[in-house]
C-alpha cells in the first residue's frame, strides 16, 4: 500500500502491485444454469451496528456486490439518460472501490455528503436503488419525491445527506454535521467525498482548519480522477498533492490507491476509529479515474488520450477485487457470478419500479421546498 499518515506523500498511488491480470468480466456474469440464486449468495447487507471490522469473507463479498450493484446501476442510468428520461447524468463508474471501502465501517447513524457525481456514495451507503432510480427519472417514489433528481439524492434514515450539485458547498456542511456529533457527544462519523476540482475551494481549507482545532469526527475524502470537467489535475492543483494539504492543518493526509478497495477499507478503517476516538479529522486523497465523460455529453478524448484510459482500466476495481477473492478462496467464480446475477436483477427491478412509477401530482410542485427533521 502507498500509504503516508502525517507526512508528505507527492508519489502518485502505487500502481500494480497485486499482479493484475486481465479477468474476463463478461465471462462470469453469465452465471451456466443457476436454480436458485438466493442460496448461493450469502446475506451481506449490514445491520446498524455492524460496521466491517476486518477484510474477511463477509466484507470483501459485501465489498463486492456493492460495487458491482455500483456499476450495473451506473450502466442502466446511462440508458435512462442517452433515451432522454433524464438529463446531466456524471456516471462514477471507475470509482466504485473509494465509497464502498470507506461505508464498509460506517453504520446508518453515521452521516455521508456527496457531490454532483453521487450514486456511487448513496449505493455504498445503503440506500434503496429502487427509489434512487425513481428519484433520477423524477418520478413521486424517489427518494425526494421526484422533486431532487440525480444530483440531489439524499435519504436521511440512512445517514445520507445529500448530493449536491454546487461544487465544494458539501465540506462545511459535514464539517458543521462533525461539529454537532461532538456538540452531542455521540461518537458519530461525517464523511465528505468531493473532487480534485473541488479540492481548491476555499471551503475545504476553511473546514479543515476548524476540523483540525476542534478535533472533529469529519473524514475529508477527495476522490482525484484526475479531471475538474476536461481540467487536468496537473494544471490545476499547486503542489501536485492534495493529501499534502492536510498538514497546513496539524491533521493527517494520506493518499491512496484508489482502485484498491483493500487499500481504502484499510486506511479508511484507520481513519473511522481516529475519529469516533475523539481524535480528529482526516484527509484522505483516493487517486482514482472515471470511466466516462463529465456528464455524458463530453467526449473525454477531447482531453485526454487513450491510452491514458486504458491505463487506467486496466486496473479496474472490481476487476482487482473480484482477483484477490478468486485468488484467496472467499469464492469460487460460480458464486461470484450468482453475486452479478443479483446485482443485475436488482437494478432491473429498480427500472421497472422507476418507469412504472408516476411523475409528481403538479400541486405539489411548492411542497417539501423546505423540510425539518
Ligand atoms: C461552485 C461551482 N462551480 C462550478 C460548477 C460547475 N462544475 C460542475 S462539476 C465541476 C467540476 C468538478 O470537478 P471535481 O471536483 O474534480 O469533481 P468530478 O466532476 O471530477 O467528480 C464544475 C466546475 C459548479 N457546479 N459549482
Ligand atoms: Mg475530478
Amino acid at each position: 500500500m502507498s500509504i503516508t499518515f502525517g507526512r508528505f506523500s507527492n508519489q502518485p498511488a502505487e500502481f500494480g502491485k497485486f499482479g493484475f491480470q486481465k479477468l474476463n468480466w463478461h465471462a462470469v456474469i453469465i452465471a451456466p444454469n443457476l436454480k436458485s440464486i438466493s442460496a448461493i449468495v450469502p446475506a451481506l447487507r449490514r445491520g446498524v451496528e455492524m460496521p466491517y471490522e476486518e477484510l474477511n469473507k463477509e466484507s470483501l463479498l459485501w465489498m463486492y456486490e456493492t460495487m458491482v450493484t455500483i456499476r450495473r446501476f451506473e450502466e442502466q442510468s446511462r440508458r435512462e439518460a442517452d433515451a432522454g428520461k433524464l438529463r446531466g447524468m456524471h456516471s462514477s463508474i471507475g470509482q466504485e472501490a473509494v465509497p464502498t471501502g470507506i461505508c464498509a465501517h460506517l453504520n446508518e447513524k453515521d452521516y455521508v455528503l456527496g457531490t454532483h457525481r453521487s450514486h456511487h456514495h448513496c449505493i455504498a451507503k445503503g440506500l434503496d436503488i429502487n427509489e434512487m432510480m425513481a428519484e433520477l427519472l423524477g418520478k413521486s417514489t424517489g427518494t425526494g419525491k421526484g422533486k431532487g433528481g440525480t444530483m440531489h439524492i439524499a435519504d436521511i434514515n440512512k445517514g445520507m445527506l445529500g448530493a449536491n450539485g454546487v461544487v465544494g458547498s458539501n465540506i462545511p456542511v459535514a464539517t458543521g454535521v462533525a461539529l454537532t456529533a461532538k456538540v452531542k457527544g455521540t461518537d458519530q462519523v461525517s464523511v465528505v467525498f468531493f473532487g480534485d476540482g473541488a479540492s481548491s475551494q476555499g471551503v475545504l481549507h476553511e473546514s479543515m482548519n476548524l476540523a483540525g482545532i476542534w478535533k472533529l469526527p469529519v473524514i475529508f475524502v477527495c476522490e482525484n480522477n484526475r479531471y475538474a470537467e476536461a481540467t487536468p489535475f496537473e494544471y490545476s492543483v499547486a503542489g501536485g498533492s492534495v493529501a499534502n494539504r492536510a498538514d497546513g492543518y496539524g491533521i493527517p493526509g494520506v493518499t491512496i490507491d484508489g482502485q484498491s478497495a483493500l487499500d481504502v477499507f484499510e486506511v479508511s478503517k484507520e481513519a473511522v476509529s481516529r475519529a469516533r476516538m475523539g481524535e480528529g479529522p482526516t484527509l484522505i486523497e483516493a487517486q482514482t479515474y472515471r470511466y466516462q465523460g463529465h456528464f455524458g455529453a463530453d467526449d473525454p478524448l477531447g482531453y485526454r488520450s487513450k491510452e491514458e484510459q486504458e491505463y487506467y482500466m486496466s486496473r479496474d476495481c472490481i476487476l482487482m477485487l473480484q482477483k484477490h477473492i478468486l485468488d484467496g478462496a472467499y469464492a469460487n467464480e460460480t458464486q461470484l457470478a450468482a453475486i452479478d446475477m443479483k446485482c443485475i436483477e436488482a437494478v432491473n427491478t429498480a427500472t421497472e419500479f422507476a418507469n412504472n412509477s408516476p411523475f409528481p401530482d403538479p400541486k405539489e410542485l411548492i411542497t417539501d421546498v423546505y423540510v425539518t427533521y
